[in-house]
């Protein structure tokens, strides 16, 4: 396949500073050359930059850094779209989870031009979806699949070219919602497994019906992977952990049954940041990730081609 990496360092969405530096982290973790190695075409295209902020304000005093988190989802949206003409497999290096806003409507807008409809499959401890009114952290890194999913109220973010239907969202690993989160959830009527589920039934029989679904309409797929989906004391390098979160072994399996699907057409890698890492052994395990996504198995490591 051909991937293109293409770095989002965005900030701006998340409570502490150093999501900044994680496409680099990505990067020092050798992302790129583990791809190659297991046969596909890569090219990392840098960093996206935005444009000058506009002055923009909204009501709910809690929120920071709209302008600047605007300014990136116009130009993330832009270089999503652009990036998914091109290649078989956008890989975005966040970067906190805002990034969101942009690459998921990008990505939308360019299926929607194929003629075939997307679905995300969102692996996070949080669902992310507040809208402007209802965070109370005022981190518009809670706000993307409120925001991509067509719910009022977004007023000042970029207008969707195409909203992403909420009956094509499936999220695993969740374990922190906040009340209004959950009752928009339940409003939509989102495909939501929440670890309890995950412990009772296994990670496989929810992923693999999502699946099926995704199958059956002959969609494209979008993964969105937060560090948080996973259990903290495996990947402790991310503002916002959560004990309980999804194993080692659990998060592999995720990768590799979407490897055999064959279904992923682009991915986020976000809320990494490589300044409360342990020597790179978070960035290390995303990237590990991204290699079971894109072929690697437990079986024939390192080097299996395609
Ligand atoms: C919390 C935490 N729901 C908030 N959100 C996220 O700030 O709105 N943490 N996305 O990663
Ligand atoms: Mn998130
Ligand atoms: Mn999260
Ligand atoms: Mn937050």
């Amino acid at each position: 396949k051909s991937c293109t990496l293409i770095g989002a360092p965005v900030q701006s969405g998340a409570s502490q500073p150093g999501c900044i530096m994680g496409p680099d982290a990505y990067r020092t973790a050798r992302l790129a050359e583990t791809l190659r190695d297991l046969g596909h075409e890569v090219s990392d295209v840098g960093n996206v930059a935005h444009g000058n902020p506009e002055n923009i304000t909204h009501m709910n005093q809690a929120i920071h850094d709209l302008p600047q988190t605007v300014a990136w989802a116009a130009a993330l949206e832009k270089a999503a779209f652009d990036a998914a003409q091109t290649s078989d497999m956008p890989i975005f290096l966040g970067g906190d989870h805002s990034l969101s806003i942009g690459t998921v409507p990008g990505i939308s807008r360019h299926w929607k031009k194929e003629g075939r409809p997307l679905f995300v499959l969102w692996l996070d401890a949080h669902p992310d979806f507040h809208t402007l009114e209802t965070t109370r952290s005022g981190n518009l890194h809670g706000t993307p699949v409120a925001y991509f999913s067509g719910l009022p109220g977004f007023d000042v973010y970029p207008e969707l070219a195409a909203p992403v239907d909420p009956a094509n969202l499936c999220m695993l690993g969740i374990r922190s919602v906040d009340p209004a989160e959950n009752a928009a959830l339940a409003a939509k009527n989102v495909d939501v497994s929440d670890m309890r589920a995950i412990d009772e039934h296994g990670i496989a029989a929810p992923l693999r019906a999502f699946l099926e679904r995704v199958r059956a309409a002959n969609g494209a797929l979008h993964v969105s992977l937060d560090v948080d989906f996973l259990e903290p004391s495996i990947a402790p390098a991310v503002g916002t952990t959560v004990p309980g979160g999804a194993t080692f072994r659990e998060a592999h399996l995720v990768m590799e049954m979407l490897c055999d699907a064959g279904l992923v057409t682009s991915l986020d890698l976000v809320e990494l940041n490589p300044f409360l890492d342990e020597r790179g052994r978070t960035a290390s395990l995303m990237v590990d990730l991204c290699a079971s996504l894109m072929g690697r198995k437990v079986l024939d490591r390192p080097t299996k081609r395609f």
